[in-house]
């Protein structure tokens, strides 16, 4: 059964455990004042279902034992009483690593000017969009002249490997929406799956047009069991993996930003093929096929069916321009920029240049819808070659997302091929790609000689070594996200 809300344990102060002492101790020496409690959030590994979230299709990853952890406690406000609410609301942050991860301050006055700088990278926007998305929550119920903000004081400690599609970036805006949440005295008023949604919708404030697993997961995991992810509205429902079946992450060691990546003019490329896929099926309401799913169930086509229809409403092979989409679908070439470029995607692109992959996205996109629904099945099987299976879909979800949905790099393919050699049964990139890590499945009798194998073939080192450098490490479905109070 799903929980109510996220879990919350009580705990005594001062903290006994080594990273939590830490923490605690650099939140103290950065404030003056002792924490109220830490929420903390994990990081990811996705199994099978890469870039279709934001399409609408299900995805199935489990939560790391890496996670991010967020030490808060209300800060001073004008009159000098700790919590008392004031019309100029500062949210105070701070990294454990402060070399890295510079001192920030939000300050706001209430909803309206609690605004980011979508048009920069900071890692401190990642923490003032879970403060935001709490803020827009709270301010739907609330009146129109309350002056709407908390004082609030936060020191973050972060685990999960950054930029290495493990989704430290999610971890990071969940782990600080439920640190406010707590300042705001509302963390057990959403369920978890409702802060999967204000998460998912809170990181777009960074930039990144995002779907809405790595959010979903980190807030909604259990331990135990991957989770097969829906949307619309978000829901998990958990997986039990074959328990001879071991999950190994791999880092490619090319760090992949996605602030900095295709990620958004991919979310482009598949919206613009939903409306052309919508248009060519006459549907009765085209403009609402934001996704691939949408276009899919509206010209009422099974995943088969709208793989064929991909092929009958575009060419395979070409890329198309700004204003030959704009043709087909009867707009123009900045009707289509406004209405489907988010957070600046197509920013440069001359309009007769041909940059849009839509067959080879489109494609991607419902054959990897496919394989997830293909995996799942394998594994409720119990079918004694399971394992062999499941290494299959795997290798082909990596074939379709390096040649199809050009999101692999020279890197990732040898990791990848480095691993099968190492005696994966499957391997793939896992999270956005360009860069960051892979999962191999591997059987369990051989977990050993493959880490001993691919740390010394790949990285040159033992297999603790590697482990220790975080590059190579076995994982098990973790849990969500918790908050601890003192
Ligand atoms: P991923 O989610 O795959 O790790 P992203 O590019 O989405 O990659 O997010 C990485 C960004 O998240 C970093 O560039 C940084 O801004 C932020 N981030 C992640 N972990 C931390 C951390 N421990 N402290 C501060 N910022 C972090
Ligand atoms: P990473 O690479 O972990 O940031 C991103 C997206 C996911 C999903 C995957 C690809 C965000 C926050 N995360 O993950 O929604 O689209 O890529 O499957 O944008
Ligand atoms: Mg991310």
């Amino acid at each position: 059964m799903a929980s109510a809300t996220i879990p919350h344990m009580a705990a005594r102060y001062p903290p006994n455990e080594e990273r939590e002492v830490a923490l605690c101790a650099a939140y103290e020496a950065a404030f003056g004042a002792v924490p109220s409690g830490v929420a903390s959030a994990p990081g990811r590994v996705n199994l099978i279902g890469e870039h279709i979230d934001y399409s609408g299709y299900g995805v199935l990853p489990m939560a790391l034992a890496h996670d991010v952890r967020v030490a808060y406690g209300l800060g001073q406000s004008d009159g000098g009483d700790a919590g008392e609410p004031r019309q100029g609301f500062v949210f105070s942050v701070a990294n454990i690593d402060g070399d890295r991860y510079p001192p920030a301050e939000l300050a706001h006055g209430g909803l309206d000017d609690a605004v980011l700088d979508k048009g920069a990278h900071s890692w401190a926007n990642y923490v003032f969009a879970g403060y935001k998305g709490v803020l827009d929550a709270v301010a739907e119920g609330s009146r129109d002249e309350e002056p709407l903000g908390v004082a609030l004081n936060v020191m973050i400690d972060g685990k999960v490997p950054p930029g290495s599609g493990l989704s430290s970036s999610s971890a990071l805006v969940c782990a600080s929406m439920l640190a406010a949440a707590a300042g705001f005295g509302c963390s057990t008023k959403y369920s978890p799956a409702e802060f999967a949604s204000m998460a998912a919708g809170a990181e777009r404030y960074t930039g990144v047009e995002g779907g809405g697993m790595d959010q979903a997961i980190s807030m909604m995991a259990r331990a135990g069991s991957a989770l097969y992810i829906e949307f619309d509205p978000v829901r998990g429902t958990p997986v039990a993996l074959p328990p001879d079946a071991v999950f190994v992450v791999a880092h490619s060691q090319v760090a992949a930003n996605k602030y900095y990546s295709q990620y958004n003019l991919r979310v482009v490329e598949t919206r613009l093929a939903a409306r052309i896929l919508a248009a060519h099926h006459a549907v009765a309401e085209p403009d609402a096929c934001r996704t691939l799913a949408a276009a899919a169930a509206a010209a009422g086509l099974d995943l088969a069916g709208a793989e064929q229809a991909v092929d009958d409403a575009l060419v395979k092979d070409k890329l198309y321009s700004i204003a030959e989409v704009a043709a087909m679908l009867d707009l123009s070439a900045a009707e289509v920029v406004a209405g489907y470029a988010a957070n600046g995607a197509l920013a440069g692109v001359p309009a007769d240049e041909p940059r849009l992959a839509l067959h080879a996205r489109a494609t991607h996109v419902y054959s990897e819808a496919r394989r997830v629904a293909h995996f799942r099945a394998v594994c409720a099987s119990g079918a004694d070659d399971a394992l062999a299976e499941l290494g299959r879909i795997m290798d082909a979800s990596h074939a379709s997302c390096a040649q199809l949905f050009d999101c692999s790099c020279a890197e990732l393919d040898a990791l990848v091929a480095s691993s099968r050699a190492a005696g994966a049964l499957g391997a793939r990139l896992t999270g956005a790609g360009w860069g960051g890590c892979t999962v191999s499945l591997v059987a369990h009798s051989q977990l050993d000689s493959f880490l001993e194998h691919l740390a010394q073939s790949h990285y040159g080192m033992s297999a603790d070594e590697a482990a220790a450098a975080n590059v190579l490490f076995a994982s098990a479905p973790g849990s969500g996200a918790c908050v601890i109070e003192f």
